[in-house]
């Protein structure tokens, strides 16, 4: 009963910084005017009601949002990539598919309009302005642009049951569900068969609504007896209620007030929602026999039930036909209008401290923090700029190419940028 998809989202890289210098007619020395790079686009998942299933990221599975573009001279900032928003149904939930095995839970996309951003743009490099100081007034070194976040995940729709079967254990929900919708619960004539939610599809005339049996409510589920207490949690999402009783129990109205009491005592607002009581097993000839008591003792306390059999069928439909009344008289969009912050998602950092390892004779350096600085290109470099160097002991690169055995002559590099190490 599950809608999946996985995908792979990339956000934007940021754009570049610029090294620009101000050419002005009577300036000679013009400063740096190297303007920052825009911020890469992120791509965000909204929960968005007309969309139905997941069915489109199956079909295409990577999604990339725009790049933030470069800066330019004059101080000019680069333009912000745009985000890339991607509708998914009400009911996804987005989880992290990590590379080391197990997934995590990002968001449970619950309400309608409901954003998270999956993935975060880079952000832009800083232009050279920024890298000017008392000693050196012309910067040759501007920074690129972050690189977008890039991860795996997995979209699941999970489908919100709109109408609660609940119960003491045995009453016969399961064999109810089978008999309404295609979900094939186990049935067995002991209690706590069912040990999870189970959901079927129940489709009444041209529509439909989800049913959920709610494993079996003993008295002080609230407490965490029987299997109860993790289960009323689904219970909270549902809207309606069937409550299904035994008619061959001793007193049928007595276990229903019990299990009513179990809801209250859990949160009260359970206790209020709207059910449709159902006495269940009449095909039995005992309870066929005592139906008018049954009946008797529940009216003396205000409530009208229905009389089914899950095994014969017999009820049912009507049983059906009056929870989709039911549903349809009560709002679907409790919670519509409201604003939801957008929540930002972060894969767990891939930063490590730089590297060093040798191809040929070249020490090849990984930083992505220096591969991020970036200098004038049309510039050709000879030797290493004093600048750089500050960067280079700075981020513990000079340490870790000495680690290395790096000496006066040798060729270095990182990124694409080569020079020899003074
Ligand atoms: N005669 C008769 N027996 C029924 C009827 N409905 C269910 N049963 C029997 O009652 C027993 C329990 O049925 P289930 O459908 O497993 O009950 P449940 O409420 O899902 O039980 P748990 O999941 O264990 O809480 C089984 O032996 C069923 O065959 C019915 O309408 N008539
Ligand atoms: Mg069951």
């Amino acid at each position: 009963m599950f809608d999946q998809a996985e995908i792979t989202v990339r956000a934007g890289g940021g754009g570049s910084g610029a090294v620009s210098f101000r050419h002005e007619k009577f300036v000679p020395f013009g400063g740096p005017d190297g303007g920052d790079g825009g911020k890469g686009g992120d791509v965000v998942i909204v929960a968005d009601e007309t969309v139905s299933n997941l069915r489109t990221f199956r079909r295409r599975r990577d999604y990339k949002a725009a790049r933030g573009r470069d800066g330019a001279g004059k101080k000019r900032h680069g333009k912000n990539g745009e985000d890339l928003v991607l509708p998914v149904p009400v009911g996804t939930v987005i989880s992290f598919k990590s590379q080391i095995g197990g997934d995590s839970l990002i968001a449970d996309l619950e309400q309608p309009g409901q954003p998270v951003v999956v993935a975060k743009g880079g952000r832009g490099g800083k232009g050279n302005t920024h890298f000017a100081t008392s000693t050196n007034q012309a910067p040759q070194i501007a920074q690129q642009g972050e690189a977008g976040e890039e991860l795996a995940i997995i979209l699941e729709l999970k489908l919100i049951a709109d109408v609660g079967l609940i119960g003491y254990p045995n009453v016969g929900k399961s064999t109810l569900l089978s008999a309404v919708s295609a979900a094939k619960p186990k049935v067995a004539g002991y209690p706590f068969t069912t040990r999870e939610p189970v959901l079927g599809l129940v489709e009444v005339g041209p529509k439909s609504f989800v049913l959920a049996e709610i494993p079996g409510l003993i008295e002080d589920a609230h407490l965490g007896r029987g299997l109860g207490h993790n289960f009323l949690r689904h219970v909270e999402r549902t809207r309606v209620l069937i409550h299904l009783v035994d008619g061959s129990s001793e007193s049928p109205a007595a276990d229903m007030a019990q299990v009513n009491t179990e809801l209250s005592l859990f949160d009260s607002a359970l206790g209020k929602k709207p059910q449709l009581v159902a006495v269940n097993k009449i095909d039995l000839p005992q309870v066929e026999a005592g139906l008018a008591e049954i009946a008797d003792s529940f009216s003396a306390i205000g409530t009208d039930v229905f009389f089914v059999s899950a095994a014969s069928g017999q009820g049912l439909t009507g049983l059906m036909e009056e929870a989709m009344k039911l549903l349809r008289s009560i709002p679907q969009v409790e919670a519509g209008g409201i604003k939801v912050p957008k929540k930002v998602f972060h894969p767990p950092p891939k930063s490590a401290p730089p590297g060093v390892h040798k191809e040929g004779d070249i020490f090849v350096v990984t930083a992505p923090l220096l591969e991020r600085i970036i200098t004038r290109p049309d510039e050709a470099i000879s030797g290493i700029p004093g600048e750089l160097r500050q960067q280079l002991a700075r981020l513990g690169v000079t340490k870790a190419l000495e680690r290395a055995g790096v000496k006066p002559g040798d060729k270095v590099r990182c990124g694409n940028f080569e020079w020899e190490w003074p």
